[in-house]
């Protein structure tokens, strides 16, 4: 297959690598089988492949049917990429949207995904809700990315967080191990292993050090996952990102609050000297990694995605004035953010020797893309920053407010 069909919202033209569409089920990697449990005795190869045909591609008569996929938070910022991904690259399979539509959901970027692929079902619903989570099974596969995910709002409201990204991965472990699933994705981020200083690079083996609600939220998740299936031989595995951006990213995230404000004319705060340090990565192509991984990656694994462009805040913000052709001085030194993180890094090359997966868009030409798609769809972003976001913006910056 050549390369991936990326719509003009998504970003601009891609590096150029190609990405393979093996499928799901003849890509599936070793047998499940529990880390902690013995191999059996005797491993009749025939009835191995029976049985995990059987837990993949559930048989209809003499055709294997599609693959029915649970996605969580599916109507965020990038699980609806991912969604418009699927239906894009796996249109033949079922895929069950379970999002509670928090503010953070914009259920209308799905809009046209679910009018082209009637497969696609939106349940509004909490994944810390066993009863509804337990209704939507069977599955053959979850992918989780339901998550509170602002760092700002863990410093203000740690709570939510535990809930929605602990004990809400938890209720989705428990039915996956109760109804038996072919993989559990837990989507994570590079947070989970902390702050580094100007070098290195972090690989699956550092050791976890979260120092934000969020990010200890996360990683609490991922050893989550990575006991279940230990223990019970759920075949779960974790990748991790670093900052995502692109169209449809809610605008109290770096990027899509740059460039709204400067669309408007507003200050761009910046936390303490703006040297803080982030990868970015695109987030078609985190959504090629996810998939990657699903199909290709092994239970009890980790796997970071990195994008290999790294920034400070002031260069990044700086590049958005840049292409808005921007002359006004916008940029304003706002209060550091408490336990700001000073740089994140990954080592991806797991990913690439075992997915084949590497970022195709450069940071400087998909910048460029997003920047032009909030330019194009001032609509989408006025719509979110006129309703209750005013209130949050004024409580989070209230030296920028007039
Ligand atoms: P987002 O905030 O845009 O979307 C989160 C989605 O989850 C929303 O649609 C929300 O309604 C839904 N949700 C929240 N609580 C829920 C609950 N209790 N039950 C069901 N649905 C719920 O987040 P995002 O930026 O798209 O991030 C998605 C995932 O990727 C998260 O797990 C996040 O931790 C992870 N991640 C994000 C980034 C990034 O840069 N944005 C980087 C690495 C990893
Ligand atoms: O107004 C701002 N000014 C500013 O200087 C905001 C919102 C952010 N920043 C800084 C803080 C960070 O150094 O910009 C950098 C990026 O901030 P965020 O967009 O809030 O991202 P970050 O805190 O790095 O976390 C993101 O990446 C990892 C996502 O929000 C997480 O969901 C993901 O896990």
């Amino acid at each position: 297959m050549g390369k991936p069909h990326i719509r003009s919202d998504e970003g601009t033209a891609p590096k150029g690598a190609s990405y393979s569409t093996k499928s799901f089920r003849a890509a599936l990697p070793e047998p499940i089988r529990s880390k902690g449990r013995p191999a059996p005795s005797s491993v009749n190869p025939h009835r191995l492949k029976r049985r995990r045909r059987a837990r993949f591609g559930r048989r209809g008569k003499g055709k294997v049917k599609a693959v029915r996929l649970i996605v969580t938070g599916g109507a965020g910022f990038i699980g609806s990429s991912f969604v418009r991904h699927l239906w894009r690259e796996r249109p033949d399979w079922e895929i069950v949207n379970l999002d509670l539509l928090t503010y953070a959901a914009d259920p209308e970027s799905l809009a046209a995904a679910t009018a082209a692929s009637p497969k696609h079902t939106l349940v509004r619903g909490d994944i810390a809700d066993a009863d509804l989570v337990q209704s939507l099974f069977p599955a053959d596969a979850v992918v989780n990315f339901a998550a509170e995910s602002h760092v700002d709002r863990s410093i203000v409201k740690p709570g939510l967080f535990l809930r929605t990204n602990v004990v809400g991965t938890g209720v989705l472990l428990d039915a996956a191990r109760k109804f038996g699933v072919g993989r559990f994705l837990q989507v994570s981020t590079d947070e989970v292993y902390g702050s580094l200083g100007a070098e290195g690079r972090c690989s699956e083996e550092t050791p976890l050090a979260p120092r934000s609600p969020y990010a200890a939220s996360k990683a609490a998740a991922d050893h989550l996952c990575l006991s279940y299936h230990h223990t019970f031989g759920v075949p779960a595995l974790v990748t991790r990102s670093s900052n995502n951006y692109g169209p449809r990213q809610f605008p109290e995230k770096l990027i899509p609050l740059l460039v709204t404000n400067a669309l408007e004319g507003s200050p761009l705060p910046i936390y303490g000297d703006g040297l803080n340090v982030r990868e970015w990565l695109h987030v078609t192509d985190n959504c090629r990694g996810i998939l990657a991984a699903l199909e290709r990656g092994r239970p009890g694994q980790v796997y970071n995605l990195g994008g290999g462009e790294e920034r400070t805040n002031l260069e990044v913000a700086g590049e958005v004035l840049r292409l808005l052709g921007a002359t006004a001085p916008l940029i304003v030194h706002v209060p550091d953010r408490l336990g700001h993180d000073r740089r994140y890094a990954l080592d991806s090359a797991k990913a690439l020797a075992e997915l084949g997966w590497r970022p195709q868009f450069s940071f400087g030409e998909a910048l460029a893309g997003t920047v032009a798609w909030y330019r194009e769809n001032e609509g989408w972003w006025r719509r979110i920053k006129s309703g209750v976001y005013r209130e949050y913006y004024a409580r989070m910056y209230p030296s920028c407010v007039s």
